[in-house]
């Protein structure tokens, strides 16, 4: 029974998540935003014996891929090839149950992404316009906002892109960009003259109005919402749907070569053709009948394009249905900071599933549990650990546990005929018979975190009858009564194998296997606690959850440490160069070439190396701070080093130092000693 469905009750859902650009593996930003909610729905409207299609599949065009592509010298087919063979296998290992999971690079999709063009087109449903762009003259090709590179004109950034500026985040026109720059030739591009075809959205905005801010208010999340008023307040522009680029669907029209539908118009189409190769004739149900409830799963940066422009897109068709619902999370972030792929600041899927092999519905747990429905919010790996050791191991783990344990100590593994029910049965049946409402309304109205902890609700609600009834000791006075508590309790593990399944699939499984409960008890079975026949059989228990130590944790921690080091690393720059000397003042250092006879570790002084130098006049001792970076120092005997001979002597540790020995110190903090290109004669003077 669907809870929330006052006025309609639809025959079929058509439920699509946001295709993920197979530029990179997929990370647990994707998984909490859109993937883990979206099959948290479609695994629940199963459980309800609903007719539903679950829709996913790799976002394989756009700038982002050829630039990727023409960075490491492959092709472009070769990058989205790579991610998508990841993506795809990650996905099913976590359990994301997609009833199709295909590609945009595939013929079908091709095809009718351009179909769809061509309709539109012949129905006369675009603005075609002229329009200057930048062209680069060596590369012969029009140059696509993320191909120019130039000056923010707002913050004097030398390396902002065409469409935005990522040190000030300002977003912009190529053409606002100061000393334009080609990213393919280095040439400041010039402009040309180019055609391309608009869908004119401010037609729209009448019928906009009316669906999204009527008709929708009040039943899409107020983030969603608000994002489509401040869109449709400040005035839809007409936006082009194709592009000068040759990575993509070619534009179906004579002499367009060199033209491609533009990304975010190909690939929500995507939903519809993956739809025909999985349902071939039988498709169109699925997105023409107003019996079908459609409904997007995306996070926030994808709103627009799935509130206004797609929606006008079907609208333009004619014969499509409107998405119900577009229920859009924010962002996660990582230990505090924004994920980011380029800054490797992420925990990928397909190393997590790597690293902690069977524990799938730890992360999914984690996932939801901490899911930024309403606002931003935080992965670390402390909270990972405390949800799964003082949550799924200490709460559902351990009654299921608990339960099967005493079944097979006091009765063989066999479920034990329950007496009438006291009142204390009664109270915990009323209460777990709630559960699955709450459960389903949560998920109904897209507040899966609510609907999770409720789930976990009924696990509580087990553990405190056990604890009330404490049927390990009631065993010594009681046996009729402690079988009615253990058959009960029993009862309980089964529901929440129905109940925790669109949540912690792999659990669920476990669960039914442990417990011989096969796959046909469903959502409408739950809060009954007549599910298990006295006497049926269960199997040996297994733990469900392991606690996880803190050597595991402090080990992810230790990597996303090593992570921000490399990070640092690689934004380092040049020290700013002091100011100007004169020469004269230059000419006081005194600087030479000596030959190192010994060199010795200072005692009791980690940092330091002493040396002992010819300098052509005779020898000096000179102590240096770069112990750390030669730990063989004898190694360094017969080398030339550059010292300041004219240096105050200084004592260090004890030992007089006769100068300074002059060494490089690199990005990495590493001092590296200077050395002549040649053998030199010791005591020439270095300037
Ligand atoms: N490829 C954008 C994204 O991952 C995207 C979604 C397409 S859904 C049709 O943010
Ligand atoms: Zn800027």
């Amino acid at each position: 029974m669907i809870y929330s469905e006052k006025d309609k009750k639809f025959k079929r859902y058509t439920v699509t998540s946001a295709l993920p650009y197979a530029n990179g593996p997929v990370h647990i930003g994707h998984l909490a935003g859109v993937y883990v909610p979206a099959d948290i729905y479609v695994r629940y409207l199963r459980s309800q014996g609903e007719e539903v299609m679950f829709i996913g599949g790799s976002d394989e065009h756009g700038v982002p891929i050829t630039i990727k592509a023409r960075r490491e010298g492959v092709t472009p087919q070769d990058i989205v090839d790579r991610y998508h063979g990841i993506i795809k296998e990650s996905f099913k290992e976590l359990g994301i149950s997609f009833d199709i999971y295909s590609r945009t690079s595939s013929p079908e999709h091709h095809k009718t992404a351009a179909e769809f063009f061509k309709k539109l087109y012949e129905e006369g449903k675009f603005v075609e316009k002229t329009s200057m762009q930048y062209y680069d003259e060596e590369a012969h090709q029009f140059l696509a906002d993320r191909y120019i590179t130039g000056t923010c004109p707002h913050c004097g950034n030398e390396h902002a892109y065409g469409d935005q500026c990522e040190a000030c985040g300002t977003s912009l026109n190529a053409t606002d960009l100061i000393n334009p720059k080609s990213a393919l030739s280095g040439n400041p591009p010039v402009m040309k003259e180019t055609k391309h075809w608009y869908l004119p959205l401010n037609e729209d905005e009448p019928w906009l109005r009316q669906w999204i801010l009527e008709d929708h208010k009040g039943d899409w999340k107020t983030n969603v919402y608000g994002q489509c008023k401040s869109w449709i307040d400040a005035g839809l522009q007409p936006r082009a749907v194709t592009r000068d680029l040759d990575w993509g669907v070619k534009v179906p029209l004579e002499g367009t070569d060199g033209k491609v539908l533009y990304v975010w118009f190909d690939a929500p189409i995507g939903y519809i053709s993956f739809t025909k190769q999985l349902k071939g004739d039988d498709w169109e149900k699925w997105w023409k009948d107003q019996d079908t409830k459609l409904v997007h799963f995306i996070g926030k940066d994808n709103i627009v394009f799935h509130c206004i422009i797609f929606p006008s897109m079907l609208h333009a068709d004619g014969s499509y249905i409107l998405p119900q619902n577009v229920p859009a999370n924010e962002f996660l972030n990582l230990e505090g900071d924004k994920i980011s792929t380029s800054r490797n600041w992420a925990v990928w899927l397909h190393e997590y599933l790597k690293e902690f092999p069977g524990k799938q519905d730890v992360l999914r747990y984690t996932l939801c549990s901490n899911a930024p429905e309403t606002k931003d919010n935080d992965f670390t790996w402390k909270d990972f650990q405390l949800k799964n050791n003082s949550e799924l191991v200490a709460i559902l783990g351990n009654f299921v546990n608990r339960t099967l344990v005493l079944t097979h100590k006091f009765y063989g593994g066999r479920v034990p005929v329950a007496g009438p029910w006291g009142e204390l049965e009664q109270e915990t049946i009323r209460e777990m018979a709630a559960i699955p409402e709450k459960v389903g309304r949560s998920i109904e109205s897209y507040r899966f975190r609510e609907a999770l902890a409720e789930m976990m609700n009924l696990a509580r609600v087990g553990n405190k009858y056990l604890t009330d009834t404490e049927p390990w000791k009631l065993i010594k006075s009681d046996s009729e009564r402690t079988a009615t508590v253990m058959n009960l309790s029993l009862q309980i593990c089964a529901n929440l194998a129905i109940l925790c399944e669109p949540f912690l699939p792999f659990t669920s499984a476990k669960i039914r296997r442990m417990m011989n409960l096969g796959a046909n008890l469903r959502w409408r079975d739950a809060g009954s606690a007549e599910l298990l026949a006295a006497n049926m059989l269960m199997e040996k228990p297994e733990l469900l959850f392991e606690q996880i130590d803190d050597a595991t944790i402090e080990h992810q921690v230790a990597k996303l440490l090593e992570t921000k080091k490399q990070n640092a690393l690689n934004a380092w720059m040049p020290a700013e160069v002091k100011p100007t000397v004169a020469f004269e003042d230059f000419g006081k250092m005194d600087i030479r070439v000596g030959t190192v006879l010994e060199c010795t570790k200072v005692p009791k002084a980690d940092k330091l190396l002493k040396f002992l130098i010819e300098d052509g006049m005779g020898t000096r001792t000179i102590v240096s701070g770069i112990a750390k970076f030669y730990p063989e120092p004898e190694k360094l005997v017969g080398m030339q080093v550059c010292f300041i001979a004219n240096f105050a002597p200084r004592k260090l540790k004890g030992v007089e130092s006769q100068g300074m020995i002059l060494s490089a110190e690199d990005k990495d903090g590493r001092l590296v000693l200077v050395t002549p290109s040649q053998l030199v004669t010791p005591g020439c003077n270095v300037g």
